[in-house]
């Protein structure tokens, strides 16, 4: 028996399973591909009823990808990139979602998935040496290792407006959409909401709907998509080159196939900005915001030369000029947030069927049986669409009950904000490994989860090698590692901005103030930490 084999039995011996995973979504399942690999017996626990999470969820009209699909997919797979066949430049979620099931058909995974399997609580037993999950049925499970695949936005967020209960007629989070499809022909719809969610749901929705009205409180900067299907020889031709696109995505700030241009905003006379500015408003995808001129997210004067490109066009495109103004945002910059892409969603406001109602200036006060009530007026609904978010980075991790060494409750560790190691180990919570944790590289989302499923892997097959059955990040290297995320955040303009990037949820209590709640470096520069801390043996570990 292999060194490996034999530590793996003994640790099945005292625990249910070797490794329980927590979430069936991407992370999870490639993590599982991993454990299996490593000889581990492993444990998947999902809420839902299938695999995919963000893509299982988020099934609301008009969901799909803002990340090209083929810089998207799994790259550790030759023959499923070989075999897989993406039919739009930004597959919409069906198309995920069938995809992310072919993976799980074909290793099999879903014999160590155990489904509509909610965790409730995660407790680190350190005189045993294991963690006890507990579910909300109230069944328990150990396990060595606990990996977290929970998502970096998982955790959906309602508003707290008087009456929404009340309601009488269907009324949805974008984020937990019913599997049937809702029918939104001949009926009163409201959106409430315009981050990424709202603008796809919009344009959808405005397509069918006798009356659209959307609820916007702050106007979010969105760049034209250009979608396009890709014909069976374009497909043909993009597999040819799938290993340059993953290695352009590996070199990439955020792991997109954009990358910064090198010149400064005012490097170039205004013509060429002004060419260079409308050739990326005819490009696909984010190469607007993270194509843009290098400067564009952190000087003043920069930015506001392509926030006033951006808001021309929306003026041009919107044919009412109040309404434009509504649409442009007035309190941050191009950039500053999440940039939504879109599809003819600013021309949706020229159609007869769809208005737009400034829930700022007019905030919504109640909910009615019947529809709802702004400081202005009342309206009427059959239908309402709450696209207003998520509790971002942690908020998944705070609605587990996760406790550490001496029984100390995450939650309450991050009081004042999330810290980790690598946004993947968190002193005081031995063999606890975060995918896509706060503070990991998040961009281009699979890229950093292979990423980091990869790291976590090397590590416990290192463990495995060495006989060590217990892996906890030293202190001094966390604090060294926050101090590093704090130093990436100075300078960018999108800090002095609320949105779930930094931290802002006001739908959550005491997430009202901005923090550094994700890291803002580039991945390559996150890659170099983790790996030379890899390097150098794990040293920035405890290892026993
Ligand atoms: O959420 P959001 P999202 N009353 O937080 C409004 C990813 N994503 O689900 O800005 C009234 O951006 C809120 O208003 P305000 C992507 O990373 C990816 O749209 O707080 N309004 C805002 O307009 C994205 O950034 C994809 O003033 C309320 C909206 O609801 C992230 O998910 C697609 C309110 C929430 O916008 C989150 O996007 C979709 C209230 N009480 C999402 N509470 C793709 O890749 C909130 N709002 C394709």
């Amino acid at each position: 028996m292999s060194a490996s084999a034999a530590l793996a039995t003994k640790v099945a011996a005292t625990t249910d399973f070797d490794a329980i995973v927590i979430g069936a979504g991407m992370s999870g399942m490639y993590q599982l591909i991993r454990l299996r690999e490593l000889g581990m017996k492993a444990r998947v626990f999902e809420a839902g009823t299938g695999v995919g999470g963000t893509w299982y969820w988020n099934r609301y009209p008009g969901c799909r990808f803002d990340s090209e699909s083929y810089s998207y997919g799994f790259s550790f797979d030759q023959d499923l990139l070989a075999e897989w066949s993406w039919t739009e430049h930004f597959a919409p979620q069906p198309e995920t979602e069938r995809y992310l099931n072919r993976v799980a058909d074909k290793y099999d995974l879903r014999r160590d998935i155990q489904f509509s399997a909610r965790v409730k609580a995660a407790h680190w037993n350190d005189a045993a040496g294991h963690w006890a999950v507990t579910l909300e049925d109230g069944s328990r499970h150990t396990a060595r290792f606990l990996i977290t695949a929970i998502g970096a936005l998982s955790a959906p967020t309602m508003p707290t407006i008087p009456g929404m209960a009340s309601f009488k007629g269907p009324a949805f989070h974008t984020g937990l959409w019913p599997k049937q499809p809702v029918d939104f022909a001949g009926k009163r719809v409201a959106v409430i909401g315009t981050g990424a969610s709202g603008v796809q749901t919009i344009q959808e929705v405005a397509k069918t709907a006798a009356q659209l009205t959307v609820f916007q409180r702050t106007p979010n900067w969105c760049a034209p998509l250009h979608n396009a299907k890709i014909p069976a020889e374009e497909m043909a031709e993009i597999r040819t080159r799938y290993a340059e696109i993953f290695q352009r995505c590996q070199e990439t700030a955020s792991c997109f196939l954009h990358t910064a241009h090198p010149q400064n905003t005012f490097d170039v006379s205004a013509e060429e900005r002004n060419a260079f500015l409308e050739k990326l408003y005819t490009e696909r995808g984010f190469g607007i915001w993270v194509g843009n001129y290098q400067d564009m997210l952190t000087n003043r004067e920069a930015n506001a030369v392509i926030s006033e490109f951006v808001a021309n066009k929306i003026r041009s495109r919107v044919k009412d000029q109040k309404v434009a103004e509504l649409l442009i945002p007035k309190n941050h910059g191009f950039g500053t947030r999440r940039v939504p892409l879109e599809t003819k969603y600013y021309e949706c406001y020229n159609q007869p069927n769809v208005t737009l109602v400034d829930s700022k200036a007019t905030p919504i006060t109640e909910i009615t049986p019947t529809g709802l009530k702004t400081s202005a007026a009342e309206y009427e609904f059959d239908i309402i669409v709450y696209a207003t978010g998520f509790d971002a980075l942690r908020g998944a991790f705070d609605r587990i009950d996760f406790r550490g060494k001496d029984g100390v409750a995450l939650k309450d560790k991050w009081q004042n904000g999330a810290t980790s190691l690598v946004g993947m180990l968190q002193d005081g919570f031995p063999n606890m490994f975060m995918l896509l944790g706060p503070h990991t590289a998040l961009g281009n989302i699979p890229r950093s989860i292979e990423f980091n499923v990869d790291w976590v892997t090397g590590l416990l097959r290192h463990m495995q090698a060495h006989g060590q059955q217990v892996a906890e990040a030293k202190p001094e290297a966390t604090a060294k590692w926050m101090e590093h995320v704090m130093d990436c955040a100075a300078g960018l303009l999108s800090m002095e901005v609320d949105s779930w990037m930094t931290g802002v949820n006001s739908n959550v209590a005491g997430k009202q103030t901005r923090i550094v709640a994700r890291y803002t470096g580039t991945a390559p520069v996150y890659r170099s930490w983790c790996d030379e801390l890899a390097a150098q043996g794990y040293n920035d570990l405890v290892l026993a």
